[in-house]
């Protein structure tokens, strides 16, 4: 039995030196150790053994036993250091790769043109006041001097929620509210940005909603020369130094004189290009002292004090300034359009 023992020793032993994986280790423990494995065979029969030969055998079998587990184990450690060392290779970190950029937003073009020409005039003292998109016919109609039946006030181009409410089509109602609001205090000196509503089919130059900025000046000898030199500043700060403006007549119900403002054309210094289209010039907003009527409606003695307005719209501005083609890329919201502007 002696013999049998340490002949099942000798073999688990030589297969252990081949052993090359776990599950094979695995498989030559349950051969040899497991419960029906050799050694538990060989135990079986020590029943037929005297009570002298007995713990001598015992022995032995403990012997060969501890001498394979020995091995085993050794034989599992080593696997599982190699296991360890294999995925401590293949998880390694560069420390010294540049991190993974995250893709940021930028400021809509529209809203830094509209920040730019607010900072202009609030440099000029004017504060910003803003007002509600949906409007009453009575801030947006009849206090700018349009009465009801007046051919001015096109039916076609208002967005109308009732016979009353509609939605605004300019933000001069934000200055008809502030002069209303100042009782008659002055001076007002303030710039109305915001969105606005038109029935408009949508083109290359036209949307049924854009943003514009009117402006609002009342005061004691508020002369057109004080609107046309801020006029000027404005193009110089906005579209450069050696700007030019020209003022032709024009007609708005809410302004008398009225007059249209052209800027010289940035792209060509006023030579003439296909932006200005051969002219020189670019058209840039209306403006006109505020008549009488709604200096009076806003509250204030057109004796005692005069005016002057002006308005623009930030889609066209934005337009002229980057030598952009068609509104649309404002709303489009493709990014490889708006991320040019992400560092201008
Ligand atoms: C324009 C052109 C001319 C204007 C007038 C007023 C107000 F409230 F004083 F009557 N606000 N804005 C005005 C004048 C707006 O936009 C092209």
């Amino acid at each position: 039995m002696k013999e049998r023992l340490e002949a099942l020793r000798e073999e688990a032993l030589a297969s252990l030196q081949h052993v090359e994986h776990v599950n094979a280790l695995q498989e030559l423990r349950v051969k040899y150790l497991g419960k029906k494995g050799a050694l538990t065979e060989v135990l079986r029969g020590m029943g037929s053994l005297s009570a002298e030969e007995r713990p001598v055998i015992g022995q032995v079998v403990n012997d060969v036993r501890a001498a394979i587990e020995a091995v085993m184990d050794e034989k599992q450690n080593f696997f599982q250091q190699e296991e360890t060392n294999k995925r401590l290779n293949e998880e390694t970190i560069d420390v010294s790769l540049p991190g993974r950029c995250l893709p940021t937003g930028s400021i809509h073009p529209l809203n830094k043109v509209a920040q730019e020409i607010e900072d202009i005039f609030i440099g000029l003292g004017y504060s910003v006041a803003e007002g509600p998109e949906v409007e009453t016919d009575y801030y947006n109609f009849e206090a700018l001097n349009l009465p009801k039946d007046h051919p001015a006030r096109d039916m076609q181009d208002t967005f109308y929620i009732t016979e009353e409410i509609l939605m605004r089509t300019q933000t001069s109602p934000v200055q008809v509210r502030t002069m209303q609001a100042s009782h008659g205090e002055t001076p007002i000196r303030i710039i109305c940005p915001g969105k606005v509503y038109r029935r408009d089919d949508d083109d290359a130059t036209h949307s049924f909603q854009f943003n514009q900025i009117e402006g609002l000046v009342v005061g004691k000898n508020i002369r057109m020369s004080d609107l046309k030199g801020t006029l000027l500043q404005f193009a110089k700060q906005m579209f450069g130094e050696n700007s030019q403006i020209r003022l032709r007549p024009s007609f708005f119900p809410f302004t008398e004189p009225s007059a249209e403002v052209d800027v010289t054309c940035a792209q060509c210094g006023g030579c003439g290009c296909r932006m200005c289209k051969g002219t020189g010039w670019l058209e840039i907003l209306g403006c006109g002292m505020v008549h009488p009527r709604v200096l009076e409606m806003g509250g204030y003695d057109p004796n005692e004090v005069t005016g002057f307005a002006f308005g623009m719209g930030v889609e066209r501005i934005a337009l002229l300034k980057y030598g952009i083609d068609d509104i649309r890329h404002f709303y489009t919201n493709d990014t490889r359009f708006l991320s040019q502007f992400a560092r201008m």
